[in-house]
C-alpha cells in the first residue's frame, strides 16, 4: 500500500512494485494539486490524474494498481483502508514534501507540522488496532539530522556518559519546518516499535535527482511529477531545467552546502529492498537512503560541464541564501546498511545529467521561469549570517 501514490516517488514505485507482480493500492488526497495551484506552479511533465494513470497503467503493462482517495489526516479512512487491504507492507510518502513551503509563514509550518505529523501518527494507530504485522517503511529524510560538526551515523548513536552508556536515535538538528515534521515521526515510529511492538524502517532520504524511471518511460501518461520551481523543485532538476532554459544556476550563497543524493530509480530499488527485507516486530530499523555526497556548487558545476559540452552557454550566479544553513561545514553521513542489502548504486555521471538535460529541452517550452525564484525567506529579513556563514 503506497501512501502518496500521486507524487513524484509514490507513483513511480507503485508502478514498480505492480510490474514486480505485487498487489498495489495507491492512497492520496490529491492535496500537492492542490499546493500546487495554490503557489502558481506546475509540473514540468503533463501529468494526467490518477486515475487516468491507473487506468493507462493497466492498459499499458496490464496490472491493476488499486486506488483509494483519502486524507490521511483522517483515522477512520485511515482505519478503513488498512483493515480492507490488509497490507504487508505500508510504504508512507503521503505527507507535504517541501521545505521552502513549510517556511512560507506560520499557516504553512503549522500546517506542514499538522498534516505529516497527525497523517504519520493515524497510519501507526491503524497498524497497531487492525494490522499489527504490517511493516512500515515510512520516507524520513537526511535533512532531519542536519550538518552536525560529527559523524552521521545511520539512526542511532551511542553515547558514553559518566561511566556509562546507552544507545539512543541519533540527535537531531534539521533546518526547515518540514524536516523537523519528520523528526517527530520519527520519534513517534520509534515509540510505537517500542511500546507496541510494531516493525518499520525509517529511510532516511537524501535529495532526489532525475526525470523517469524504467516504468514511467513506457508511455507518456505514466510520468512522473518533476518540479523545476523554487518551492517544490529539488536542487540538481533546478539546474537542469535552469540550464536548458539558459537561467543562470541558483547557487545560494558560497555553495559549500554538502547534502546526500540520488537517483529517484535508486529510491525505487531502496524501496524494494527495505521491503523484502522487513524489520522484526519491534524494530525500528533506520538506513540513510542516498548514494553520493555533493557541495551546491559542485552540483552546479557538473550541470554546466555537461550543458557547455552540447554548445549551450551556462552561468552559475551565487543568489543570496534565501537559507539559513551553514555553506561550509564538515559532512560524513554513513551510508553503508543499504549496500550490504545488495543495493547497486547508480552514481551521477555526465550521460545521467545528458539524458535529463534531454527530456528536459523536449518539454522547454512548458517552463515557467517566473517561478524559478519565488523568495521565500528562512527569517523575514535577507539574513547575513546566512550568506557568510
Ligand atoms: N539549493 C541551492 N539552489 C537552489 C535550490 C537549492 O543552492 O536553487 C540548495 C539549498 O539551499 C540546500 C540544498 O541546495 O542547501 C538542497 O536543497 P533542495 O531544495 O534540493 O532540497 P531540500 O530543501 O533539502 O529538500 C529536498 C526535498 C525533501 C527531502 C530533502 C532531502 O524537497 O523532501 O526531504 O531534499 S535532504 O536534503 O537530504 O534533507
Amino acid at each position: 500500500m503506497i501512501l502518496g501514490g500521486d507524487g513524484y516517488l509514490g507513483w513511480p514505485t507503485a508502478m514498480a512494485f505492480s510490474r514486480a507482480g505485487k498487489r498495489v493500492a495507491v492512497i492520496d488526497n490529491f492535496a500537492k494539486r492542490q499546493w500546487e495551484l495554490e503557489i502558481g506552479v506546475r509540473p514540468l511533465f503533463p501529468v494526467p490524474t490518477l486515475h487516468e494513470r491507473v487506468r493507462a497503467w493497466q492498459e499499458v503493462a496490464g496490472h491493476e494498481i488499486e486506488l483509494f482517495v483519502g486524507d490521511l489526516t483522517d483515522y477512520a479512512f485511515v482505519e478503513s483502508v488498512v483493515r480492507d487491504f490488509r497490507p504487508d507492507t505500508i510504504v508512507h510518502y503521503g505527507e507535504q514534501p517541501s521545505a521552502p513551503y513549510s517556511m512560507i509563514d506560520v499557516r504553512h509550518a503549522a500546517y506542514t507540522q499538522a498534516n505529516n505529523v497527525i497523517g504519520n501518527l493515524n497510519v501507526l494507530f491503524a497498524i497497531r488496532d487492525v494490522s499489527p504485522d504490517t511493516h512500515l517503511v515510512k520516507l524520513g529524510t537526511m535533512g532531519e539530522y542536519g550538518t552536525p560538526d560529527i559523524d552521521i551515523e545511520e539512526g542511532y548513536l551511542t553515547v558514553d556518559h559518566n561511566g556509562r552508556r546507552h544507545t539512543f536515535l541519533y540527535p537531531k538538528t534539521p533546518g526547515s519546518m518540514y524536516h523537523l515534521s519528520k523528526v517527530h515521526d520519527s520519534h513517534n515510529i520509534h515509540f510505537a516499535c517500542r511500546i507496541w511492538g510494531l516493525r518499520a524502517t525509517d529511510l532516511n532520504q537524501g535529495v532526489v535527482y532525475g526525470v523517469e524511471t524504467d516504468e514511467s518511460a513506457m508511455d507518456p501518461r505514466l510520468a512522473t511529477s518533476f518540479h523545476y520551481d523554487e518551492v517544490f523543485g529539488t536542487a540538481l532538476n533546478r539546474f537542469c531545467a535552469q540550464a536548458v532554459i539558459g537561467h543562470p544556476l541558483t547557487v545560494y550563497g558560497k555553495g559549500g552546502q554538502t547534502r546526500g543524493y540520488l537517483n529517484i530509480r535508486d529510491t525505487i530499488a531502496m524501496h524494494a529492498i527495505a521491503t523484502a527485507n522487513p524489520a522484526d516486530r519491534g524494530d525500528l530499523r533506520v538506513y540513510n537512503q542516498f548514494t553520493e555526497q555533493f557541495s551546491v556548487l559542485e552540483l552546479a558545476e557538473r550541470v554546466k560541464t555537461a550543458a557547455e559540452h552540447l554548445g549551450w552557454d551556462v552561468t552559475i550566479e551565487h543568489t543570496v541564501n534565501p537559507r539559513k544553513e551553514l555553506e561550509d561545514h564538515y559532512y560524513n553521513a554513513k551510508h553503508q546498511k543499504l549496500l550490504e542489502l545488495g543495493l547497486e548504486p547508480r552514481l551521477l555521471g555526465e550521460e545521467l545529467i545528458d539524458t535529463m538535460l534531454d527530456k528536459i529541452k523536449a518539454h522547454q517550452h512548458l517552463i515557467d521561469p517566473s517561478t524559478m525564484v519565488q523568495n521565500v525567506r528562512w527569517v523575514p529579513e535577507p539574513s547575513k549570517d546566512a550568506v557568510h556563514a
